[in-house]
């Protein structure tokens, strides 16, 4: 009697287990994909005041989506949590208007060394921008949007914008 109930147990454990295994194969990556837009939509949903945003030298910011309001004061904050200097792994954050494109700024801004990579000349783009900093530093810089929109922003040293992106959603 006890034989048969350890046998069902495996059996039924292997079943199981093989269930498994195909649940993962079918749904795993729309599982994945699923919890991905949860979390980003959580982030983004969330109506804030201040955005603290981190870049280290692995070029990534800890955070791409915020929702601000519209008419009020915003702050936010950059800090370098990296080693690399501001010479060869300098951070900004570059907020651009509405319909802006990233890479065209971004590949604008390429040679204004001289003014930190943010041009005079794309000046027109920009809502806000914070200053180029590098290892220990930090920043912050106060805005406001007068309009509802999608205002993309970016760290424009050169190479970045294509992993240091992100998206202010305001409404
Ligand atoms: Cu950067």
């Amino acid at each position: 009697m006890k034989k048969i109930a350890l046998i069902f147990t495996a059996a039924s454990s292997i079943f199981f287990a093989s269930c498994g295994d195909n649940q993962d194969n079918h749904e795993g990556h729309d599982h994945a994909t699923q919890t991905q837009e949860q979390a980003s939509s959580m982030v983004a949903d969330e109506v804030v005041t201040t955005i603290a945003l981190t870049g280290g030298d692995d070029m990534q910011f800890n955070q791409k989506a915020f929702t601000i309001p519209v008419g009020q004061e915003i702050t936010l904050t950059l800090k370098h949590t990296g080693q690399s200097g501001k010479e060869t792994m300098g951070h900004n954050v570059v907020i651009l208007k509405p319909g802006s494109s990233v890479s065209d700024y971004g590949n604008g801004a390429v040679n204004a060394k001289q003014e930190d990579y943010v041009p005079k000349a794309m000046a027109d783009k920009v809502i806000a921008h914070t200053k180029l900093i590098g290892a220990g530093e930090a920043t912050e810089i106060k805005f406001k949007v007068t309009e509802a929109g999608e205002y993309p922003f970016l760290c424009s040293f050169p190479g970045h914008f294509g992993m240091m992106k992100g998206t202010i959603t305001a409404k």
